[in-house]
């Protein structure tokens, strides 16, 4: 017995330098993203693609939702992972139709209420517009991403890269109202050595275009 004692000490004292050894095996970016007068942006995508191609490091959750509620769909960015399964819930007192035209997902639900039977897979990469045919001022972003490092930004347009295996990775931006290409806001990001690399993004912008909401809409007149 003492002897068993003896032998499992060092290999518990294993297990616990194996604890922070194992964290310090990945790294992060911090980024920032701003637009051409410098203004922070918020709900940009930023996707980091290990260069050696290799976007099995890590498994992201491949089921997701997105809500209608108030008659919009929030939030108004959600990221994906390829191959992720959503549901479109409706948690207001009227039906929606959503669906989409877009070249990486077109889908149109049926008229409904509560959860379709059947949700959506975002089966290729690419970003995909949501629209609603009743009410048109409806519009949401889904982002389908081929690697699982992924982030958002917040109103303060930073996000940070979080969990990411120690490599180089190319780094980009998407934004809805973005007036370049993704290519072009590719950065060669390399976390080999520094663990905490802070990189920021000047993108240009779009001036978004709004459908107004039907006057009833707020007031709940009508039933759309
Ligand atoms: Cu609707």
């Amino acid at each position: 017995m003492r002897i068993c004692k003896r032998l499992l000490a060092p290999v518990l004292g294993l297990v616990f330098a194996a604890g922070p050894a194992a964290h310090a095996q990945t790294a992060e970016i911090a980024a920032t993203v701003s637009d051409q007068q410098g203004r922070p942006v918020v709900d940009a995508v930023l996707v980091a693609v290990p260069v050696d191609g290799n976007t099995r490091l890590r498994e992201r959750p491949r089921d997701g939702s997105i809500d209608q509620v108030d008659k919009e769909f929030p939030p108004r960015v959600t990221i994906v992972p390829v191959g992720a399964s959503v549901t479109f819930p409706n948690h207001d007192d009227v039906r929606h139709q959503a669906y989409s035209f877009s070249p990486a997902k077109r889908f149109e639900l049926p008229l409904y209420a509560g959860v379709p039977a059947q949700p959506i897979v975002f089966d290729k990469p690419g970003d995909v517009v949501l629209g609603c045919n009743i009410h048109d001022w409806m519009v949401g972003y889904v982002y389908v991403s081929e690697s699982p490092f992924f982030a958002k930004t917040g109103k303060d347009g930073k996000a940070i890269l979080t969990e990411l295996p120690v490599r180089a990775y190319v780094v980009r931006v998407w934004h809805p109202q973005l007036e370049m290409s993704e290519e072009e806001t590719q950065k060669t990001i390399d976390v080999s050595r520094d663990r905490r690399i802070e990189a920021s993004w000047t993108v240009k912008l779009k001036r978004e275009v709004r459908v107004r909401r039907a006057p009833t809409a707020d007031r709940g007149g009508t039933k759309y």
